[in-house]
Formats: structure tokens, C-alpha cells, sequence
């Protein structure tokens, strides 16, 4: 079996699909980029890459150096290229704009350069995740600066999505909407290769992630759907489940992504403004567009989160995604609250 690495997937993919050059040139960028933040990554404290810096990202959350580091190495991979027309990024309040000296293409490109990075100092797997929506012909132009309106698409617009997870392997998870794929760092190659090929989520689950520590602040269908869940086979599901929450959104959705389960992060009572903790341009869209294609679910307990219209680059929301016959389950809870 010869072993196909992300650039023939991509080129394969670009004769069956017409995948453009562009898209195909990005993809291979985000990837190069992404094996450069598992190198950074990896060297820990040899590297003097661990703790804070003594700044606070748009999130008003303190920034570890490997984020400010992750987030420049996918801003200097990208900015380059002419296929991108701006970028948005977790670490940065405002949309980045192209330097002059470069031409703009037609895609805008959204990430977490390094989501769960809260775990780095503790060795526990973090990741990068990606989405790429194409730059409304009505927002482009070569020459000004690209406003905010041109990325708050819904996550259904998204071209591309993937996610990178810097774990005991490095692998690369990728959706150009015709299913999900999954790629491993060959480290001596230097190359992703394609390792899991049809990636589907089971539609039912024994396994659930949500932080538990935040029970007292859950809204009532959350508060009946994880009782549920914790009564067991004494309760109305009528079978026992199993919890697991790394408290790294990438190592918790590849989990789901790769065996089943229900991922949770609902909105909390101490902030009824605030509709969730995680952000949707570039934490929910791209994973939910990846669960989807891998036949799971995604809602925010009322609606689908790709239908989501945001109102601004770092809206946060309700997430539940993964096994859909779970997710179904307590997004109807919510519907009949
Ligand atoms: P908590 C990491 O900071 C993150 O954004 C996600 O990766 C993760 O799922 C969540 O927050 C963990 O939140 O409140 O359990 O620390």
C-alpha cells in the first residue's frame, strides 16, 4: 500500500473534486505550520518555551508564550503565500491584514493557534485548529485593510477545517467538506500521512465530557441530561456511562471523533450574557463542521452551530457535539424546556 502524504491527498483530491490550487497551497501551509508549533511544542522547558507572558489575550486571558509563538508561526506561514485575503486569530483582538508587499487571495483563514494551552505545563495534549471561509467579493479589495464583516459567515460557508493535536503522535485531522481524514507525522519523513481514512462517529456513545465542577451553574436541560447520564442503568437512559474531560477541546474532540461520545460545554448561570466559554469562529464552527462530516451531531441546545450567523469575531457559545443520537437527545431537552 503505497503511503499517501497529505500532498497527493490533496492533489488526488484537486482531479476528483477540483479542490483550487489555492485552497490546496493553504492546507499544505496551515500543515507546515502546524509541524513547526509540534517541534516548538515539544521542547518543553528545554526549550524555554513553558509559563506566561505578562500579557492577556482580546479573551482577557493571561497568554502562554507557546500561544504568542504558535499564533506568529501560522501569521508568518500565511502571510506570503497570495492566497489568503486577511486572518483572524484568538490571540489578536482585530482581523490581520495582508503586509502591502504581499498580493491577497481569496480565502480568509480563522484559528486557535494553540487551544488548551491552560494544559502545556503539564505535558498534557494540546492542539491547533483552523477554518477557512472564502473573502465575499463584496469585502475584498488588494489595496485597504479587510473589516471584521467579512468573516462573520455561518460555519456552513466553511470551505475547510481541520485541526492539529500535538499528543504521543502528532496527527492532522482535515475536512474539505467530502468527509473527514486523518493524517500522522512521520517525523522522519517530515511528512503528514494519510492514516485514517473514513473517520466516522458512532451514533451512540457510553462516554461523556463535560467539566463537572461547573454543575451548580447549568440551565435545566443540562442539569436532566447529565443526571441522566450519571443514574445509569437505575435511570431512564437504562445504561451505565463513562466520563472523561482533558480540558483541551482538541484531545476531547479527537477522542469523540475516533471512538464516540458527547462533548459539552454549556453557558453558566454566573454570566447569563455570556451564551458559553468557547468561541465560534474558531473553536465551534470547525469542530462542528468536522463531527458533521464524520456523520455526528453539533448544537449550541437550540439550533445547529454551522446555522449560527455571529455577530462578532470572538462570539463564544453553548457547544454540544459528537455521538448524535446524544447530542440529539439533550439538544431536544433544551427545545422542550
Ligand atoms: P475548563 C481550553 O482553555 C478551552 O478553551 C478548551 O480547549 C477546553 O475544552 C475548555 O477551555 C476547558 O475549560 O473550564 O474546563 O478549563
Amino acid at each position: 500500500m503505497p503511503r499517501v502524504t497529505l500532498s497527493r491527498y490533496l492533489i488526488e483530491q484537486t482531479r476528483s473534486h477540483n479542490t483550487p490550487a489555492d485552497l490546496r497551497f493553504l492546507i499544505e501551509v496551515v500543515a507546515r505550520a502546524c509541524k513547526e508549533i509540534s517541534h516548538t511544542v515539544s521542547k518543553g522547558a528545554l526549550g524555554g518555551v513553558l509559563g506566561s507572558t505578562e500579557t492577556e489575550n482580546v479573551q482577557g486571558e493571561v497568554q502562554k508564550k507557546l500561544d504568542v509563538m504558535s499564533n506568529e508561526i501560522l501569521l508568518e506561514a500565511n502571510e506570503w503565500g497570495g492566497h489568503l485575503a486577511a486572518m483572524a486569530s484568538e490571540e489578536m483582538d482585530s482581523a490581520y491584514q495582508i503586509p502591502g508587499r504581499y498580493p491577497k487571495g481569496a480565502y480568509l483563514l480563522v484559528f486557535d493557534p494553540l487551544d488548551g494551552s491552560s494544559n502545556i505545563d503539564v505535558n498534557v495534549s494540546v492542539g491547533t485548529i483552523f477554518s477557512v471561509l472564502r473573502c465575499p467579493s463584496q469585502h475584498f479589495s488588494q489595496n485597504d485593510s479587510l473589516g471584521e464583516a467579512a468573516f462573520l459567515q455561518p460555519g456552513s460557508r466553511q470551505v475547510a477545517a481541520g485541526y492539529a493535536i500535538y499528543g504521543p503522535q502528532t496527527m492532522l485531522m482535515l475536512t474539505l467538506g467530502d468527509g473527514v481524514k486523518g493524517f500522522t507525522l512521520d517525523r522522519e519523513l517530515g511528512s503528514f500521512v494519510l492514516t485514517h481514512d473514513a473517520i466516522r462517529v458512532p451514533e451512540t456513545t457510553h462516554e461523556f465530557a463535560i467539566n463537572m465542577s461547573n454543575q451548580r451553574h447549568w440551565q435545566a436541560p443540562v442539569q436532566r441530561y447529565v443526571g441522566e447520564l450519571l443514574a445509569g442503568t437505575e435511570g431512564a437512559l437504562g445504561k451505565n456511562y463513562n466520563m472523561r474531560w482533558i480540558a483541551s477541546m482538541v484531545a476531547d474532540v479527537h477522542r469523540i471523533l475516533t471512538r464516540g461520545g458527547i462533548f459539552m460545554y454549556p453557558r453558566d448561570s454566573r454570566e447569563p450574557a455570556k451564551p458559553g466559554k468557547l468561541r465560534l469562529m474558531y473553536e465551534a464552527n470547525p469542530m462542528a463542521f468536522i463531527i458533521e462530516q464524520a456523520g455526528g451531531a453539533a448544537t449550541n441546545g437550540e439550533q445547529r452551530i454551522l446555522d449560527i450567523v455571529p455577530q462578532s469575531l470572538h462570539q463564544r457559545v453553548a457547544v454540544f457535539l459528537g455521538s448524535k443520537e446524544e447530542v440529539e437527545r439533550v439538544t431536544q431537552y433544551h427545545q422542550t424546556a
